[in-house]
């Protein structure tokens, strides 16, 4: 196992507390992309609700765990001994929520924290219901209102000489205000904040001292950010490498501004643009759909550190040498390598080219449905079609002299057959490759992990 392995398991953990029924859950659900009613949904209410600390797994970045506080200033969790009650040495991070007025208890939250040393977003919520209010007043202005509770909300903390991030929101209106601000700059600072506390446990067990080292090994196993065999592995690979903690830290820092650029590449009207879509989760048709391109790669909720190149009219490119063909290839880290008719013999000097400068790649063959329709004219059942397809393409590999590649047969716009679940696609449609090509993408994260080391 290598220490990037380890790193990936290593688990962060996000605090959501604040007064009882300020919205800690609903801002959960909103920021998880969930309804109130949905299964795995964190409970809301009008009443006091949430009784006990629960995570939450971030569906988009796997290691990140948001923990639903109680509220502060109830019966059972009074405020003087809420910090002390909830255990706040237990999370890395915290998100304060607050509704309607900053007060007391939110500041005691606040001086908690920045005496812990660990970083928070302050975060007001329901802004919708203050906007509704405020709408009545003849001379309502937005922005202005806005302006006012964000100054509301730093008056407390510019006295004390802070300055956190400051998220207006609405768990409701999750596409107005400043949800997706506050999505983009957690999901922007998380890989960073991880990448920190991994080379500080690190540096604290290798080189703290006894005490130290047995604190900070005990609290990773308290919180179950990493498992007892990991932490075994971690002092075995020291022994054997004596790997500089400082130096761990430079790479995992660089690692949580990587960005892996994937070049998705065919001929022009291959159904590169709806390929990337289908990726991006978005219809062809739909906004932000239309501008990726060339220039404008795309991003993935489901791939946060990867951009998506739309590189349709590869004919063109293909009208050069090798030589300048590498060199457009260079840029790119992975290649998706697009395949909608029988021109194959130009995809293959493509992945020759791929394949030549070490870089990893995936073969895509798309537009299946158009072709078991012109073949089922002809004969036969479906599954031979496509076991031929696949036969035909593993045959011109192997004359291609390329590695042993399998080809992914995909139907762009049938969408179910892409992102459906995996089960269900194995059970209607085994003979589709669907379901293995989901699997499959996941090794674009490998290909990302290859590349550092
Ligand atoms: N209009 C509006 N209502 C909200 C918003 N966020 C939460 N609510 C409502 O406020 C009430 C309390 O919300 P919860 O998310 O349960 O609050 P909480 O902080 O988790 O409450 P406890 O767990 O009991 O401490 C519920 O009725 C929610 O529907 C919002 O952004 N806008
Ligand atoms: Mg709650």
């Amino acid at each position: 196992m290598s220490l990037l392995e380890v790193f990936d398991r290593f688990k962060i953990d996000i605090a959501v507390t604040g007064e009882s029924g300020a919205g800690k859950s609903s801002l959960i659900n909103a920021f998880l992309g969930l309804n109130p009613d949905d299964a795995g949904a964190a409970p809301t209410g009008a009443v006091e609700t949430t009784k006990q600390a629960t995570m939450y797994q971030h569906p988009n970045l796997p290691q990140v765990r948001l923990w639903d506080l109680p509220g502060m200033g109830t019966p059972s969790f009074g405020s003087k001994s809420y910090v002390k009650t909830m255990n706040f040495d237990l999370y890395d991070m915290f998100m304060v929520v607050i509704s309607e007025r900053v007060r007391e208890n939110n500041m005691l939250l606040v001086d908690e924290i920045e005496q812990q040393k660990k970083p928070y977003y302050l975060i007001r919520t329901k802004i919708d219901n203050d906007m509704r209010s405020q709408k009545k007043k003849k001379q309502f202005s937005e922005i202005h209102e806005l302006d006012q509770m964000r100054q509301d909300c730093k008056k407390y903390l510019k006295e004390k000489k802070l300055d956190p991030h400051v998220f207006l929101v609405s768990a409701i209106d999750t596409q107005n205000y400043e949800l997706q601000k506050l999505t983009d700059t957690f999901k922007d600072e998380v890989s960073q904040l991880r990448a920190e506390l991994f080379s500080s446990f690190l540096d604290k067990m290798l080189h703290g001292g006894w005490i130290k080292a047995r604190y900070a090994t005990n609290h990773i196993q308290q919180t179950r950010k990493l498992q007892a065999e990991d932490i075994t592995t971690l002092h075995n690979m020291y022994e054997r490498t004596g790997f500089g903690a400082a130096k761990v830290s430079v790479v995992l820092q660089a690692l949580s501004h990587f960005q892996l650029d994937v070049a998705v590449l065919g001929e022009t009207g291959s159904g590169v643009s709806t390929f990337v879509n289908a990726l991006i989760g978005l219809e062809n048709e739909e906004c932000g759909a239309a501008s990726v391109s060339i220039s404008n790669p795309a991003m993935s909720l489901g791939y946060p550190d990867v951009r998506f190149w739309d590189i349709s009219g590869i004919e063109g490119v293909m009208d050069y040498s090798m030589y300048e063909m590498k060199q457009v290839m260079n840029w790119y880290d992975f290649c998706i390598i697009i395949v909608s008719d029988w021109q194959k013999a130009r995809h293959l000097k493509l992945a020759k080219a791929v394949e030549e400068l070490r870089k990893h790649y995936l073969l895509v063959q798309t537009k299946v449905d158009c072709h078991l329709q012109t073949q089922s004219e002809l004969c036969c059942d479906e599954t031979d079609i496509l076991d031929g397809l696949r036969a035909q393409f593993t045959q011109e590999i192997q004359m291609a002299k390329l590695s042993e590649k399998q080809i992914f047969l995909i139907n762009n716009l049938d969408r179910s057959d892409v992102f459906e679940t995996y089960e269900e696609n194995a059970r209607e449609a085994p003979h589709f490759d669907c379901p293995n090509y989901c699997k499959r993408i996941e090794d674009i994260q490998l290909g990302k992990q290859k590349i550092i080391c």
